[in-house]
């Protein structure tokens, strides 16, 4: 089996996608080959942070990686807390201290609909390629569920009247933003 590096340290992340690629890759995170640095994301768009990370890896470690960045899109606050989702609330990326804060800054807006979108940057031989996921849905008052991570208990997607968190993994994947895009890669990896 191939392996491929997957250029992100979040463990919840690393689990959804291997289990997506289960069987057709070898998934190996930041920690697997040594590296414990914290790359910097510092791009003002999810599109450039996952290239940021990607380049990171090239650079230093001279492999083929694929890297992912994902943000919360909710269109009251005009696309907020979108590449900030992480840190939303500070640098302690505390993932009830964001959805506390979400829930106040948007408690006085009706339209509670909301996005997440992921972007998977490959870096294939010196060649990038880009793949987006979407997911559209809204954003519930109480939260639901345990499962999933980050804003998952808040999060219901169109089509459902469960949050991502209450849903098991496999549908979750199925029909999420990261799976979307996982799906796009995949597509792209089984002709490249
Ligand atoms: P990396 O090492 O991959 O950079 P990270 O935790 O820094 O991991 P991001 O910069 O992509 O990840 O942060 C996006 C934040 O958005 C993340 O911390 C979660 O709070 C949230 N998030 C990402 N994917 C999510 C998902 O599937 N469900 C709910 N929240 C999610």
């Amino acid at each position: 089996m191939q392996t491929l590096i997957f250029a992100s340290s979040n463990p919840n992340k690393i689990r959804e996608v291997r289990e997506m690629l289960d069987g057709l890759y070898e998934i190996k995170g930041l920690h697997d080959i040594g590296c414990n640095e914290d790359i910097p994301e510092t791009a003002d768009t999810i599109e450039g942070n996952a290239l940021l990370k990607a380049h990171y890896v090239v650079e230093h470690y001279g492999l083929n990686c694929f890297s992912e960045d994902t943000g919360l899109e909710v269109t009251a606050l005009n696309g907020a807390p979108g590449v900030h989702s992480a840190r939303y609330s500070g640098e302690d990326r505390d993932p009830q201290a964001n959805i506390d804060l979400l829930q106040k800054n948007l408690a006085p807006h009706a339209d509670r609909s909301a996005r997440f979108k992921t972007v998977i940057a490959l870096s294939l031989d010196g060649v990038e390629h880009l793949f987006e996921g979407l997911v559209y849905g809204h954003i519930r008052q109480e939260q639901f569920g345990t499962g999933g991570f980050g804003y998952d208990p808040v999060f219901v997607p169109d089509g459902y009247s469960i949050s991502f968190a209450e849903m098991d993994k496999e549908e979750k994947n199925r029909i999420s933003h990261r799976g979307r895009a996982v799906q796009k890669l995949l597509d792209f990896l089984k002709q490249a």
